[in-house]
């Protein structure tokens, strides 16, 4: 125990919970505001520390801990993980090792927080799972980093409609539309290479949207018909690091070897239809995730370029005067706008990673299983596998196999 935290501990102040981060881009960065504010802002029963996070470039992952608030800086994963002073290993790097850095940590006896999609294959899912149902029996937790499960209106469209505000369900509509790949000089990142990626817009923007069909309406998809498409199959070769959606390219050339875009219809488990689109070549569209659930009593619509808002008609409501109506989700009865502004003083994307730091510290102070899990993170990557086994059959319905 330091000497901060033995005259903390003295003054009643909350245990400490030591964060070791592996990544330090734009995830990383996310994550690191999530981490630094997370204990200001909510009253927590832990308070995270900023330990250590870990880069394979020794200078530019000093530079990111400074930046960011952490304490110290790795340059060996295995080495954070290893730190008496870090209890959560925050995983903020490429899917190809996301499987690897997870598994190592529950071994190490460490709770894990791993950024979406889960892992890159479905085998690869599965042994995270395992590691992480026998890290649950000595105590420790692992979640998923679906982040936009917290952003307050999506929590309270869920709320609404597990109350049946929605009646039966019959449509899901969800679409995840960037347009950072329009340009076909945009350079071979490591996002648009199978073996680090894993997919492309599909596993990127597709997991998202998975994700949050079966969180908003409690069911899992069933099966599912798919087109996938690479339109631009060759681009320039990185010259210079990448910050992941960019970077400097030179005139070679290389494969891009992932989907630029995924489009999809499935089944829910309780019969209503869905339907998705994922793609990074919607020219005009920066990070335009909307969504709308049409029920037998109602339906609700989000856009998450508005994200404080939620659209919502009462289907039960005389026709004359019922409509789509805007609640703007900022009230103090809202999940997580307790400890925020006052009404109307709207929250935006970093919010998410507060909520999320909240959501694990909280679990790991009660003890209680965090959502989502990893079996969570798998059930996605079941769906995406299916998306992918489906397009290559150009459509062919394709059951996602259910644990
Ligand atoms: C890039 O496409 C990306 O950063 C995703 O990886 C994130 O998960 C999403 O939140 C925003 O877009």
């Amino acid at each position: 125990m330091t000497p901060r935290e033995a005259s903390e501990k003295e003054a009643g102040a909350p245990p400490t919970l030591g964060i070791g981060m592996v990544g330090y881009a734009f995830m990383g960065a996310a994550h690191s505001q999530g981490w630094r504010t997370a204990g200001h802002v909510f009253d927590l029963p832990m308070r995270p520390v900023l330990a250590a996070i870990c880069g394979r470039d020794a200078d530019a992952v000093r530079a990111a801990a400074d930046r960011h608030g952490w304490a110290a800086a790795e340059t060996d994963w295995r080495r954070l993980i290893a730190r008496d002073d870090v209890q959560v290993v925050d995983i903020c790097t490429p899917g190809d090792s996301h499987a690897e850095i997870a598994i190592a940590a529950l071994e190490a006896g460490k709770h894990v927080l791993c950024e979406k999609p889960l892992a890159n294959s479905v085998a690869e899912a599965e042994a995270m799972v395992r590691a992480a149902a026998d890290a649950r029996s000595r105590g420790q937790l692992a979640m998923v980093g679906f982040n936009y499960r917290r952003v307050p209106a999506i929590s309270y469209a869920r709320k609404l409609i597990a109350e049946g505000r929605l009646g039966t369900l019959r449509h899901v509509r969800v679409t995840y539309l960037q347009d950072w790949l329009a340009d076909p000089a945009a350079p071979l990142t490591w996002r648009l290479k199978r073996e680090h990626a894993g997919s492309g817009a599909l596993g990127d923007l597709g997991a998202h949207i998975v994700d949050l069909a079966q969180f908003l309406t409690g069911e899992r998809l069933v099966g599912v018909s798919a087109l996938a498409e690479t339109f631009v199959k060759e681009r320039p070769v990185l010259s210079g690091a990448s910050a992941g959606l960019s970077g400097t390219a030179g005139t070679e050339t290389g494969p891009v070897t992932v989907d630029d875009a995924a489009l999809f219809t499935g089944r829910l488990a309780s019969g209503a239809l869905a339907s998705f689109e994922a793609t990074r070549m919607a020219s005009g569209r920066k990070n335009a995730l909307h969504l709308e659930i049409n029920g037998e009593r109602g339906s609700l619509a989000f856009d998450l370029e508005r994200l404080n808002e939620l659209s919502f008609h009462d289907h039960t409501e005389p026709a004359p005067s019922s409509g789509f109506r805007r609640i703007l989700v900022t009230e103090p009865e809202h999940p997580y706008l307790e400890a925020w502004w006052p009404p109307g003083h709207a929250l935006g994307y970093e919010h998410t990673f507060v909520h999320q730091a909240r959501d694990l510290v909280e679990a790991v102070a009660a003890g209680t299983d965090p959502v989502p899990s990893f079996a969570d993170g798998l059930q996605v990557q079941r769906v995406l596998a299916a998306v992918e086994d489906s397009a290559a059959k150009n459509a062919v319905y394709t059951p996602v196999p259910q644990p």
